[in-house]
């Protein structure tokens, strides 16, 4: 395939994206053409970014305590912490990470694209993403649900159901699985809404406050954020209680890449291990790894280890959590402030009856 032909292909994907044909469309349409491109390459997505010296991380153009952008152009959160992560594994140096702003409609056609090397902003595993959208996904590293925000000055409340938005407009961001969800779960009780979509997720909460929306409605967590940034929180009341889809939220890269993908994965991996180990970004030098062979293995400090057979240095998950922290510093500074918690929750330790779950490190 001439690149005059993968041009035109992705002009024409991004046309049909913006004509409001369904980003998943289009996002297929240049998944299929560029997978021929990808496969030419001669070097290997670690090589190429290796060489280029820096990581290409795709984020969210905003989601509290995911993907924020300081006054100093700085980013920071959950997902911003993850693409620091895998730029520590492969450079030893966090910094080396330039991070790609993309609205949720925008996203899989430019990982499809090369644009970036992996995608980390709350995007959610699902089988059509995973199988015809030429995507895999990593680890799931945050369990999360949709949910809807009104205001309980319209009579909503925390106990409110999905049959109570009958005849409200509802604002949600396009190329989402949140818009497919509330139209099928809002049909599925009878309840008869209009659906404003629009770009970026921001739109959508501007549009709330301004009052063309009464209700918008995103992943719980997105929605929590939002509102503990705005002042209006006794008034902005989040329901159903219990989410009305599955939203496991991990990072995803191109299909077929298997070295790439293992780099990725132990990376979120090593976070969740030195968590159950209780090793933290403040005791890792002084943690008695000859008791702890696993941890030793991972992190490079004993025999075993696994991570030069990847193309990785022998610290390259130590790095990881020197620079960064384990899951639970991860998740803690970045969200906890908002009120998410992982107590009681999807996203505590399985060993306390949650999901986040890695497997052995031999
Ligand atoms: N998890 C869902 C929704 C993702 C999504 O777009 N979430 C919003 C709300 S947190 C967001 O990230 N907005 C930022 C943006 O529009 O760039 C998906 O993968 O489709």
């Amino acid at each position: 395939m001439n690149k005059k032909a993968i041009v035109f292909l992705l002009v024409f994907a991004m046309v049909i994206v913006a004509c409001g044909d369904t980003a998943d469309e289009a996002a297929v349409e240049a998944t299929e053409e560029e997978h021929d491109d990808h496969d030419h390459e001669d070097e290997s997505t670690l090589e190429q970014v290796q060489e280029r010296g820096f990581l290409k991380c795709g984020v969210s153009t905003g989601a509290t305590g995911f993907t924020e952008v300081g006054d100093d152009g700085s980013y920071s959160g959950f997902d911003v912490d993850y693409c620091y992560a895998v730029a520590a594994a492969i450079f030893g140096d966090y910094s080396k990470v330039e991070f790609k702003q993309l609205t949720a409609a925008e996203r899989f056609t430019a990982l499809s694209a090369g644009e970036i090397d992996v995608l980390i902003r709350n995007t959610t595993w699902t089988q059509s993403r995973d199988t015809e959208l030429g995507n895999d996904f990593g680890p799931t590293t945050y369990f999360d649900g949709q949910q809807l925000m009104g205001r309980v000055s319209d009579g909503l409340s925390s106990s409110s159901t999905l049959a109570d938005i009958d005849g409200l407009r509802v604002c949600t961001n396009a190329g989402t699985t949140t818009e497919k969800n509330i139209t099928e779960g809002a049909g599925l009780v009878g309840a008869t809404i209009e659906l404003v979509t629009v770009e970026a997720f921001s739109e959508a909460i501007d549009k709330f406050i301004a009052g063309e929306c009464d209700i918008v409605t995103t992943d719980g967590s997105g929605l929590v954020g939002r509102r503990a940034v705005n002042d209006a929180l006794n008034d902005w009341a989040i329901f159903p209680q219990s989410p009305i889809s599955k939203e496991p939220l991990g990072p995803t890269y191109r299909s077929n890449d298997s070295q790439w993908a293992d780099i990725i994965n132990w990376v979120v991996y090593a976070t969740i291990i030195a968590d159950e180990y209780g090793v933290t970004r403040a005791n890792i030098d002084s943690f008695d790894y000859d008791a702890a062979p696993e941890m030793g293995r991972l992190f490079g400090k004993n025999d075993g280890e696994l991570q030069t057979k990847m193309g990785l240095s022998a610290d390259a998950y130590y790095n990881v959590v020197k620079q960064i922290g384990n899951y639970d510093e991860i998740f803690s500074r970045n969200l906890n402030p908002l009120g998410l918690y992982r107590e009681g929750g999807a996203n505590a330790r399985w060993t306390e009856g949650g999901l986040v779950y890695a497997p052995p490190a031999r």
